[in-house]
């Protein structure tokens, strides 16, 4: 049997901005492109594990670029031990937080390391982790940002048909009820009674306003509430969840696993959707995973629809992935889309090869 270990010989983190199809117009801010730090994992063995980062800001490859290249330097010749390196990172760097930058760096590290891994075996990270390839339920996350509620009903009808999907999601948080009220019209008109809806608030309200508000959307049937308040006023999202009917859906701001477990231990969320860069790759996912399983509360995903989909087929209270297409431009073969479902590739790792063309083209 071939087990070969991997060592780790250097790391290339590359920024790009990548055109977006729609401008994604929220209460997190207002982009027109989307910057994406791209990860090169080389092992001396040969062996190149892919990630990538989608840090919001342009800016941010300023600050995430040294701390990338620090933790590699530090990991060179060792064994890629994803474990180890998450415990050794998160240690060594603890004097600056073991949150914000610091996590989202070792994150990155982290999905390039478990992709490298999974290739040396020859296998697609879902069957590495223990489970198979197939499809994942997603919902269309590209669109129905707080743009003119007038473009609703052509929007929604044109997401549905990207990937014959049954579930969408729209922002909502606008300044007047009635205006919430008019777009959640708008899209239920052009898509139908049975697709379902999640709204996403992206923290913009206050406590006061979220109950309130909340509160007059709850007999709308939309399928989860999604960030109403700023995410670590814990005690807020349990009196939330408390009183509301519709789900409170809350974690793609989650830091680490600890914090999810937090979270849940407080009774802060009905549903949860760590982000792959936040909550520490494929070895925080896992985490996170197993606290969200034994608790029975269902998991959704945050961006990263690619190795969030392996990721997916193992884990316990699997809910719904949240699909965009924002890295596809550097792609070389987007994952397939059919039925509302992404199809995880049988193909080694994650499955994703840099389209260089493309990268040259979008390189900071
Ligand atoms: C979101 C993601 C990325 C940029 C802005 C807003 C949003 C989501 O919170 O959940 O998709
Ligand atoms: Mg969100």
């Amino acid at each position: 049997m071939n087990h070969p270990q991997l060592t780790l010989k250097s790391v290339r983190a590359r920024p790009v901005v990548v055109p977006l199809k729609r401008p994604v117009i929220s209460k997190v801010g207002q982009f027109h492109d989307w910057p994406l730090i791209l990860i090169d994992l080389y092992t001396h063995e040969g062996i190149v594990g892919h990630s990538y980062l989608e840090p919001y800001l342009k800016q941010s490859a300023r600050y995430l670029l040294p701390l990338i290249e620090d933790l590699a330097a530090a990991a060179r010749d060792q064994p890629v031990a994803p474990f180890d390196a998450y415990r050794r990172s998160i240690g060594s760097l603890h004097l600056v937080g073991r949150e914000g930058m610091t996590l989202i760096a070792v994150s990155g590290l982290d999905m390039a390391a478990w992709d490298a891994l999974a290739k040396a075996a020859g296998k697609p990270l879902a069957a590495y982790l223990g489970g198979t390839t197939g499809p994942v339920p997603a919902y269309n996350s590209n669109g129905l940002w707080l743009t003119p509620v007038g473009d609703f009903a052509a929007e929604a009808a044109a997401l549905v048909a990207e990937g014959g999907f049954s579930a969408l999601k729209l922002r909502l948080g606008r300044d007047r009820l009635a205006d919430d009220l008019a777009a959640i019209a708008a899209v239920r008109a052009a898509v139908g009674a049975e697709v379902k809806l999640m709204c996403d608030f992206n923290q913009g309200l206050s406590l006061g306003d979220a109950l309130v508000r909340c509160d007059a959307l709850d007999e709308q049937g939309l399928y989860w509430f999604e960030e109403p308040i700023a995410y670590d006023n814990i005690p807020g999202y349990a009196q939330l969840a408390r009183e509301l009917t519709t789900p409170v859906q809350l974690g793609e701001n989650f830091y680490g696993p600890r914090m999810l477990y937090q979270a849940l231990q407080a009774g802060a969320a009905d549903y949860v959707m760590p982000d792959m860069m936040r909550i520490g790759g494929v070895s925080g996912w896992l985490r996170a995973a197993a606290i969200a399983g034994a608790a029975g509360i269902p998991m959704s995903t945050h961006l990263y629809p690619e190795i969030a989909a392996h990721l997916m087929r193992v884990t316990e209270t699997a809910h719904w992935l949240e699909w965009q297409d924002w890295a596809d431009p550097i792609l070389e073969e987007p994952f397939a889309l059919k039925d509302g479902q992404l199809w995880v590739p049988d193909r080694p790792g994650q499955g994703i090869a840099w389209n260089e063309k493309a990268v040259a083209k979008f390189a900071q």
